[in-house]
């Protein structure tokens, strides 16, 4: 491995962090020149934001020898580069990560303090974070950019640069209101445009046969519509290493050769139209969560980033005069869901028609180098694309895959002689109703790899989802569980634990969490277990604060903070913790609650714009908040808060400060959920079903510190084939016979019996999320729970052993996972060599 020789054009070398532009004064000078020359402003007059972005430049510019030596490595010694293709990627802010990674924290506040700025959180708070994913999906991407920097290993993540990201939620009158996210509005300098890497793609039109010279005939694509797509890069530093990858997001342009026809025949405003029409393409990200409407427009946003972006992985290997039959060497290809599948198409196109390699050849190739990742199994979620709509704006696509189709039913037809009801069932074409093209199956089929991100999603994709083709390929079928970043979700947000940790097992765990086993030790440790109950009041007080300053509820940081934070969604039952918390009120209301626990139950997250029934549950917790806050009989038993606008940001706070985290989904429903992991960390207790990863988290921090309750999946899918019938359930339990009363005559609703009468006829009627069956056991877990509350010690020393043995779902471990079981990469460190003294 060669150094990275490093001639950098004046002097600054900033790699050491006591010689070369690290200190607090390098960082003030480099403020200093950003604000001058960068921003334009004096020093005098400068706004925190206008700091923000002075330091922000500072500290960017401190990224870029990795950076570019990162680049420099693979450029010089080619080695297998991850490319992670995902349609979202919710990095959260920037700022304060890069600070962590490079380790310049204090000298960042010391320079700050320069300017007058007494505390780096000030500045900190004017960062707009870019929301360029809707939930846990877009979150485990950043999550993975940023442990595979870490773990040195050289990657691309490819994406889109949405001009607005996921909406800004604010609640009006108890119900939810959308506002467009003009993240960009002040500049958003953690960017690096290069036009110069630009790509250009197609769109509509017709193929044409044609004969080539040999005289075969081939398939042509003449596209009505062209886009361009322009890089704008973000660096991605890992932890404390040289090794800064890429996450490289495309932004649409219009293309130039329509707008010179257009004004060559006078039609000015037409090329204007042309134009804006290209630009929307990366305009907005869809807010669905399950409930896609099947936009033409989302499918023409996944096929300009792939197509970029597999252009751009083979535009690397001509640059390096590599052949492009050695594709599967240099990149391997993550699809992040069926959202980039249309790759497999894309690249055999790509490969045919413009590299003119043959079919095998080129199959061999794709299939080697593309793996993908299931992210669920709600039906509704799984992407299929409406055939007409399909031809029309991929036509050469579509024939593509008729052609792996085809070779794919002939294998079957081999393995199950006159079997149609197979084919049918495993097509990429859907025949029935509207024919469709099912995404998944396209991934399937052109994948090496397909992997579920918990154990136990990963069996059901194998036993329910897709159980033949497990059949077919059981060595393609794997699992990755997923994980969380220790630098953001800990070492970052939890700064107070942080520093315990540290003082306890050293430094070394924030990038070898299985270190935190050593606090085992300190279970039955008195002193040790009231400093680790101090740096959870710590985070308490300050989300007490904040929840204050957003929503005027005043809070009690020593009551039970018991969260729900997830996107809002039926499946994920936030209804049922509504429910629990209305029988609650009745308990204290009728004096025959048992345990004088002060509970605040706080909930946020944001309900897909046209999902009408999440939307009213948000409504309903907020008229149920509105009840219960304002009754002096709660007054210092019960609180119902929910934060407005649940983002990256919030999320840091809300993590260190949970005692309680709900992990209630039906079971079977969530895939892995990742929220579970950010709280078991920061040393909540969880009381869940057993759903997706919760499954594993108990098996790790072991059954007696995990509130477990409600119906296995096999229990839930008896019910579901045995007439599920939610009446039974509610006659046989009185107290939710009163609570379901309670709403019904518009307790919760000032006297309107209207409002809530679709979630209640949902409810007691089909219930599809099973509430009913699981409610009464929940109650008596959440009983459970107090009564543990009210022996503190032992409360916390099941939260310690939650923090002590969630290493696991460091995402540092997912990570080795994909690069030794699938991905087939290693790390490769990067060396910079440079004489600072020479230099300065
Ligand atoms: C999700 C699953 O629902 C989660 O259970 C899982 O943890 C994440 C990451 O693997 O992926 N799949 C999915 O479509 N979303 C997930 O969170 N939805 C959103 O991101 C909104």
């Amino acid at each position: 491995n060669e150094p990275f020789d490093l001639r950098l054009p004046t002097p600054g070398c900033y790699l050491d962090p006591e010689k070369a532009g690290m200190d607090s004064d390098a960082v003030f000078q480099g403020m200093t020149a950003h604000l001058f020359y960068t921003l334009g402003k004096l020093a005098t007059s400068a706004s925190p934001h206008d700091l923000y972005m002075a330091l922000s430049y500072a500290v960017k510019d401190r990224l870029m020898t990795r950076y570019l030596a990162s680049q420099e490595v693979i450029r010089k010694k080619p080695q297998k580069t991850v490319a992670y293709l995902s349609a979202e990627f919710l990095i959260g802010p920037q700022l304060s990560n890069n600070l962590l990674n490079l380790g310049i924290t204090q000298e960042a506040e010391d320079a700050l303090k320069r300017f007058g700025i007494e505390s780096l959180s000030t500045i900190l708070e004017v960062e707009e974070e870019p929301g360029l994913g809707n939930g846990g999906l877009g979150r485990l991407a950043a999550c993975y950019m940023e442990s595979l920097a870490s773990l040195q290993v050289p990657a691309v993540g490819y994406g889109i640069r949405y001009e607005f990201g996921i909406f800004n939620q604010l609640i009006r009158d108890g119900w939810q209101v959308e506002v467009t996210d003009k993240w960009l509005k002040g500049g958003w300098p953690w960017e690096l445009p290069q036009p110069d890497e630009s790509c250009f793609v197609g769109f509509g039109g017709r193929t044409e046969s044609y004969r080539d010279d040999k005289g075969n005939y081939r398939s042509r694509w003449i596209p009505s519509e062209h886009a361009i797509g322009v890089p704008h890069d973000v660096p991605v530093l890992g932890y404390r290493v040289n090794t800064c990858d890429r996450l490289r997001l495309w932004r649409a342009d219009a293309t130039e050769s329509f707008d010179f026809y257009a004004f060559n025949i006078g039609d000015y405003y037409g090329a204007v139209e042309e134009k804006v029409a290209s630009e929307t393409l990366s305009k907005v990200l869809y807010p669905n969560d399950g409930t896609d409407e099947g936009r033409r427009l989302r499918l023409k946003q996944q096929h300009f980033f792939v197509s970029c972006s597999l252009q751009d992985m083979l535009r690397s290997l001509e640059k390096r005069s590599i052949p492009i039959t050695e594709f599967p060497k240099h990149w391997t290809v993550q699809l992040n869901d069926t959202h980039p599948a249309i790759a497999v198409a894309e690249l055999m196109r790509l490969l045919i028609d413009q590299y003119q390699i043959g079919w095998e050849k080129a199959w061999n190739i794709t299939t080697s180098s593309v793996a993908y990742t299931n992210h669920t199994l709600l039906p509704e979620a799984l992407e299929k694309w409406d055939l007409g709509l399909f031809n029309d704006l991929l036509p050469r696509h579509l024939e593509i895959i008729y052609e792996i189709n085809w070779r794919f039913l002939q294998q079957l037809r081999l393995r199950y002689p006159g079997d149609d009801k197979i084919l049918q069932k495993l097509s990429i074409i859907d025949e029935e109703g509207f024919k469709s093209v099912r995404m998944a199956h396209l991934a399937t089929i052109g994948a090496h790899h397909i992997n579920g991100v918990a154990a136990l999603h990963s069996d059901l994709i194998k036993r329910q989802l897709m159980p033949e083709f497990a059949a077919l390929w059981p060595e393609k079928f794997t699992n990755v569980t997923n994980g969380v970043t220790p630098r953001r979700w800990v070492a970052l947000s939890n700064p107070s634990l942080s520093n315990l940790l540290e003082e306890e097992v050293g430094p070394n765990w924030i990038t070898n969490m299985e270190l935190l086993k050593k606090l085992e030790e300190k279970k039955d440790d008195n002193n040790f277990l009231e400093k680790f109950e101090e740096t959870k009041l710590n985070g308490k007080r300050k989300l007490s604060s904040f929840v204050h300053s957003k929503t005027g509820i005043l809070v009690d940081p020593s009551s039970l903070f018991d969260v729900q934070v997830k996107r809002i969604h039926q499946y994920k039952r936030q209804h049922l913790n509504a429910l629990q918390i209305i029988a609650q009120y009745l308990r204290i209301k009728n004096g025959t609650n048992k345990f004088e626990v002060p509970r605040t139950i706080i909930f946020g997250g944001k309900a897909a714009p046209g999902y009408f029934m999440a939307k009213l549950m948000i409504r309903f917790i907020n008229g149920i908040a509105d009840v219960v806050n304002s009754d002096p009989d709660m007054d210092g038993l019960l609180r119902v808060v929910f934060l407005p606008d649940y983002n990256v940001k919030l999320g840091e706070i809300v993590y260190p400060a949970t005692d309680l985290s709900e992990q209630i989904s039906t079971a079977g429903k969530e895939a892995s959920g990742t929220g579970n992991m950010k709280f078991a960390m920061n040393g909540a207790l969880t009381i869940g079903t057993l759903d997706g990863a919760n499954v594993e988290l108990r098996d790790l921090v072991k059954k007696e510190n995990f509130f477990l309750f409600g119906k296995t999946e096999s229990e839930i899918m008896d019910l579901k084939n045995n007439n599920y019938s939610p009446k039974t359930f509610i006659n046989q339990c009185p107290e939710l016979k009163e609570v379901l009363r309670l709403i019904e005559i518009g307790h919760f609703s000032n006297g309107d019996k209207e409002l809530f009468k679709p979630l209640l006829n949902s409810l007691t009627g089909h219930d599809p999320f099973f509430v009913m069956a699981d409610f009464e056991d929940y109650l008596n877990k959440q009983d459970v729970v107090s009564e543990c509350w009210n022996n503190k010690k032992a409360w916390n020393k099941m939260a310690l052993l939650n923090t002590a043995r969630s290493g696991y779902f460091s995402s540092d471990r997912s990570i080795r996972e994909y690069c030794e079981s699938i991905w087939k990469v290693s790390p490769m460190p990067v060396e910079i060599t440079c004489d600072v003294e020479e230099l300065t």
